[in-house]
C-alpha cells in the first residue's frame, strides 16, 4: 500500500513499528516490504528498558516492539544516540551535546540531508507540552550541540533523527531518544481533548482523516485566516508544513511526510500528508508552517482508533 507512495523514499528503521501494526491490525499492508529484520532479531541492548518512562501504559513487549520504529529506544541497529547530560537546567538555555555513534563505535559524521538538514532534534515535556524542532550543529569530530529553549521543569525526552551516508546503516532513517531531567516543581498539564481545528496566530488548521494504529492513511490539514483560504505558504524545510506527532504515555515519535509538492510562496490552502501512527491513542500534532518570514506551530490532539 505505502510502496507506491513517493513520499515514503526510504525504509524507516522500523521493525518494531512493523511488528506492533501486525500485532494491532490485521491491515498488514502498511509493511514497506522492503526487508526489514523481524523483531526477534533484535540484540537486547536495544530494547529501551533503562528509559521506558514509569507512566507507560504499555506494556514491556509493547514498548519494545515500538522503539525501533518511533524512537523509544537510545540505540538501534548498531546506532546509539549518547550523552553525558541527564539533566538541564530550569528556566534558562541550554546546549545540549551529544553523539551518535555506528555499528563501528565511532561518531557518525557522514549524514544525508533530510529536508535541507543532516539531523533534526526535538524535545517534549512527558505531558507533551514544550516542543521543540531545532537543528544542531556538527563538529568535526561528530559532537552535536543543540541549542535548547529555556525548558519548563519536568522530565524531557530527546529525538534525533538522522539518515547514515555511510556504513551499514546508509540510507535508514533512525530516530533516537534519550531522557533528560530538567529539576524544579513540574506542573503538568492534562493532554487537551481530541479536536479537528486549532488556532495559532490568527491561522486556523483542520485536520481530517480518520486513521487507524499501524495503517497507512492520507491525512489533509487545510489552514485559512478568517475564514479565507489561505494560499501564501512559504516553503519550511522544503515543505509547506512539517508534522511531527507524539504519543500520549510514551511519546512514542513519528514524523508525517508530506506528499504536497512545493513550488513558490503559495502553499495551501489544503495539504496532505503520508500518516502512519503506529499506536492507538491519543497523539499530540505539531503543524509548523511559516508565512511572510514567520514561523507557526499549531498543535491538537488527534485520536487514533
Ligand atoms: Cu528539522
Amino acid at each position: 500500500m505505502s510502496s507506491n507512495l513517493p513520499s515514503r523514499r526510504r525504509t524507516l528503521l522500523a521493525a518494531g513499528a512493523a511488528a506492533l501494526s501486525l500485532t494491532l491490525s490485521a491491515c498488514a499492508s502498511t509493511n514497506t516490504g522492503s526487508g526489514m529484520p523481524a523483531m526477534s532479531g533484535m540484540p537486547a541492548s536495544t530494547m529501551p528498558t533503562a528509559t521506558a518512562p514509569p507512566s507507560a501504559t504499555a506494556s514491556m513487549a509493547g514498548m519494545a516492539a515500538m522503539a525501533g520504529g518511533t524512537g523509544l529506544a537510545s540505540s538501534s541497529n548498531g546506532y546509539t544516540f549518547a550523552s553525558a547530560t541527564a539533566a538541564l537546567p530550569a528556566g534558562q538555555p541550554a546546549g545540549y551535546r551529544f553523539t551518535i555513534t555506528g555499528p563501528d563505535g565511532k561518531p557518525v559524521t557522514d549524514y544525508t540531508v533530510d529536508q535541507t538538514k543532516k539531523l533534526h532534534f526535538y524535545a517534549i515535556r512527558s505531558d507533551l507540552t514544550g516542543f521543540q524542532h531545532v537543528h544542531p550543529t556538527m563538529a568535526a569530530d561528530g559532537t552535536w550541540t543543540a541549542q535548547l529553549a529555556a525548558p519548563a521543569p519536568g522530565d524531557w525526552r530527546l529525538f534525533a533523527a538522522f539518515t547514515p551516508a555511510t556504513g551499514a546503516g546508509k540510507g535508514t532513517d533512525v530516530v533516537l531518544s534519550r531522557t533528560v531531567t530538567v529539576p524544579g516543581m513540574a506542573n503538568t498539564a492534562a493532554l487537551p481533548p481530541a479536536a479537528t481545528s486549532t488556532t495559532v496566530d490568527g491561522y486556523t488548521a483542520t485536520v481530517s482523516g480518520d486513521l487507524m494504529a499501524g495503517m497507512a492513511h492520507p491525512l489533509t490539514v487545510t489552514i485559512s485566516r478568517d475564514g479565507k483560504p489561505v494560499t501564501d505558504l512559504q516553503p519550511y524545510l522544503d515543505t509547506y508544513a512539517h508534522l511531527t506527532a507524539f504519543h500520549e504515555g510514551d511519546q512514542a515519535f513519528a514524523h508525517l511526510h508530506p506528499t504536497t509538492a512545493v513550488s513558490g510562496d503559495h502553499g495551501g490552502p489544503t495539504l496532505t500528508f503520508h500518516a502512519e501512527l503506529p499506536a492507538s491513542g491519543n497523539w499530540r500534532l505539531f503543524l509548523q508552517f511559516q508565512t511572510v518570514g514567520t514561523l507557526h506551530t499549531a498543535q491538537l490532539t488527534l485520536h487514533v482508533s
